[in-house]
């Protein structure tokens, strides 16, 4: 029989821990065939491990075949403890009043914190899916502060970008499934700065830039994609949290199941090649999965647009890294 694997998820009382928990248990996320171990961690809060019981008590009621354990705790080194995957999800929202570089800061300093006690207590093939925002430079800060794991194992979830961006072009061109979009990317950062770019996107082998304007593309596409999670959160008063967890259920499993030659878009390490990102960045890319290993997709091309849209990512990212650089 299949030995059970162990996966953590951080913030797990909260929204998309919620949705996310029940997904992964059930399956979704590594196979019919994998048994797994849930490791919960929560903030040392007493509503939030109190709301972390009633997640657990769920978890049981669902008589789910494939969970065979679950740790729930406040303490990062159990959480963490000889784990096979971490979905870094909980972080501290942006409050009122707080500006972007105070959100940053405070995160900052969590996901170091995590990236210590993964270093400590997590398998050595750990493979980190970091939710929790700002998502790129989080990842790159628990890699820097994991010296023992690689730090190609650390990737951030810009899969929701992507998803909603295939969506987009399903709806305007009327495709009979969203899965028959194929080749998009969505690079660069997990913010409003980052650039769907349909310019390679295909629909059954059709050029999908062919088949609208230029005027949709720049000013409804890009836009609609990049301010998605402000309308999620401005209709439901809350942030988007279904999504988000099939978006890191569809990340990780494809990572590890493969993606069959399928283009996913990917939050990874920039070892500044092919595309000239400069190395150390975490960097959105197109990629392909097989036998748990992601790979860079070569030889896309960026028009004049493109080249402006990824230096204004690249920047905030630049941006983002120098704020922190005394955590790295
Ligand atoms: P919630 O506020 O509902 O839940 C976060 C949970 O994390 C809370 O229960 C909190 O107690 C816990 N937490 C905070 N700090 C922690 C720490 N140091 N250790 C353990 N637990 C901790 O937020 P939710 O809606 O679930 O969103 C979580 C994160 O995902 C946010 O940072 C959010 O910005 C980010 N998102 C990222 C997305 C992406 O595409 N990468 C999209 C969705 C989402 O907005």
């Amino acid at each position: 029989s299949v030995q059970p694997v162990r996966v953590a998820v951080t913030g797990a009382a909260g929204q998309i821990g919620y949705a996310l928990l029940p997904r992964i248990a059930a399956g979704e996320m590594l196979g019919p065939n994998q048994p797994v171990i849930l490791h919960l961690l929560e903030r040392d809060d007493p509503k939030a491990l109190a709301a972390l019981e009633g997640v657990v008590m769920e978890l049981q009621d669902c008589a789910f075949p494939l969970l065979r354990g679950v740790v729930a705790t406040s303490d990062i080194n159990k959480a963490f403890d000889s784990v096979d995957y971490a979905l870094l999800v909980g972080a501290k929202p942006r409050g009122p009043g707080m500006e972007r570089a105070d959100v940053l800061k405070d995160n900052a300093a969590i996901f170091k914190v995590q990236g210590r006690a993964l270093n400590e207590s997590a398998k050595k093939s750990v493979k980190v899916c970091v939710v929790g925002n700002p998502a790129n430079t989080n990842a790159m800060i628990a890699a820097a502060n994991a010296p023992n794991i690689p730090a190609t194992n650390f990737t951030s979830m810009m899969r929701l970008d992507h998803d909603r961006a295939m969506a987009q072009i399903a709806l305007k061109l009327g495709a009979s499934s969203v899965a028959d979009v194929e080749k998009l990317v969505v690079w660069g950062n997990h913010s409003a700065t980052q650039y769907p770019d349909l310019s390679n996107a295909v629909i059954k082998g059709k050029s999908v830039a062919k088949n609208v304007d230029q005027e949709w593309v720049r000013n409804t596409f890009i836009p609609t994609v990049q301010q998605r999670g402000a309308a999620i959160i401005k209709a439901r008063g809350v942030s988007s949290a279904a999504s988000a967890a099939n978006a890191a259920i569809a990340h990780v499993r494809d990572w590890v199941l493969g993606t069959n030659g399928r283009i996913v878009s990917m939050g990874i390490p920039s070892d500044g090649n092919p595309y000239g990102v400069k190395e150390g960045l975490l960097f959105g890319f197109p990629v392909t999965c097989q036998n748990g290993q992601y790979k860079i997709v070569e030889g896309l091309q960026w028009d004049e647009f493109g080249k402006g849209a990824i230096e204004r990512t690249i920047k905030e990212l630049q941006e983002e890294k120098d704020a922190v650089k005394h955590l790295l």
